[in-house]
């Protein structure tokens, strides 16, 4: 009698929902940032637990919708609120509970939610356990509140074995070996934009996006092409850097991420383009996969 479900993380951008997902997952695939924001689309890891198979899906964040890019993430959030079984909701154990009552009032109940209180080394013991008195006002309205802190892998096991209980039994979605649904080049386009916002500051990792040209799988090396797209002209000199510095930088990056996933060689060829105002330009948005 296996149980398989789909678990949406929900919580405000930077709140270390990437971070949780790649952590259980043992294998990087969605990108995480010091910065807001970074994650744009929904990604899934498949996690098998127990003989029973998990699929969380990774959202962008709950936060204001300003620009048109914005509010296509918050969307997707929503969405995947629409489309699971249950929510972790995760707050960082120094948030106060606003972001949380705001979650409540999106869910309206809809669906059963598991609080995660994340980043718990980051604060004392004493301050740990006042952030979890304050969410015993609302017990009524989640199932169980699990301190997680991935820098000191506290919380895992008790995090899965919860998730499992509020599942429903089913047959297996996916193959138990798989460890996502992604398609290798939206993986490959996450890691180049992760890279760019390590290596670039200010608004420039915001209006950019990355394409992938072109995936020639050669024995023992793939060679990767991708165009890095910005909205500005004056963001080309940044991104490429002074004798090609930063580009280079962000291309290494890359594609020491690529390497490790893949486990083999890749060669990687990075194009730059601009496309004036592109985050608010809504047929493009659509065109590169922001439907
Ligand atoms: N100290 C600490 N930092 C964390 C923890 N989890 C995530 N972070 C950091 O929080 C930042 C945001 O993480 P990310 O996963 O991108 O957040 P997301 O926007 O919710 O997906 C990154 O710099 C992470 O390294 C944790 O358990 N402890
Ligand atoms: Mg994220």
């Amino acid at each position: 009698m296996n149980k398989c479900g789909f678990v949406a993380l929900i919580g405000r951008p930077n709140a270390g929902k990437s971070t949780l997902m790649n952590s259980i997952l043992g294998e990087k695939i969605a990108m995480v940032s010091q910065k807001a924001n970074a994650t744009r689309k929904r990604s899934n890891a498949i996690v098998m637990h127990k003989d029973n198979q998990i699929i969380f899906v990774d959202t962008p964040g709950l936060h204001q919708k300003e620009k048109m890019l914005n509010q296509y993430m918050l969307e997707e959030a929503l969405k995947a609120i629409g489309d699971c079984d249950l929510i972790v909701y995760l707050a960082p154990v120094t948030d106060s509970l606003e972001h949380y009552e705001k979650f409540l009032e999106i869910n309206n109940g809809r669906k059963k939610h598991i609080i995660v209180l994340s980043k718990i080394d980051q604060v004392s013991q004493e301050k740990l356990f006042k952030s979890i008195e304050s969410y015993s006002k609302y017990a009524d309205k989640f199932e169980a509140l699990i301190p997680v802190s991935i820098a000191r892998k506290v919380g895992h096991e008790d995090l899965l074995d919860t998730i499992t209980k509020y599942l429903d039994v089913s047959p297996y979605l996916y193959d138990p070996e798989d460890i996502t649904t992604e398609m290798i080049r939206d993986i490959y386009k996450e890691f180049i934009r992760e890279a760019i916002f390590e290596n670039v500051s200010d608004e420039v990792p915001y209006e950019s996006d990355v394409l992938i040209d072109k995936i020639d799988e050669k024995k023992g090396i793939d060679h990767i092409k991708a165009t890095i797209i910005l909205s500005k002209d004056s963001q080309k000199g940044i991104i490429i850097g002074s004798g090609g510095n930063t580009i280079k930088r962000i291309g290494k990056a890359a594609r020491l991420k690529i390497e490790h996933l893949s486990g083999k060689k890749a060669f990687l060829e990075l194009f730059v383009s601009v496309k004036k105002g592109w985050t608010t330009d809504k047929k493009f948005l659509e065109e590169i996969g922001y439907k």
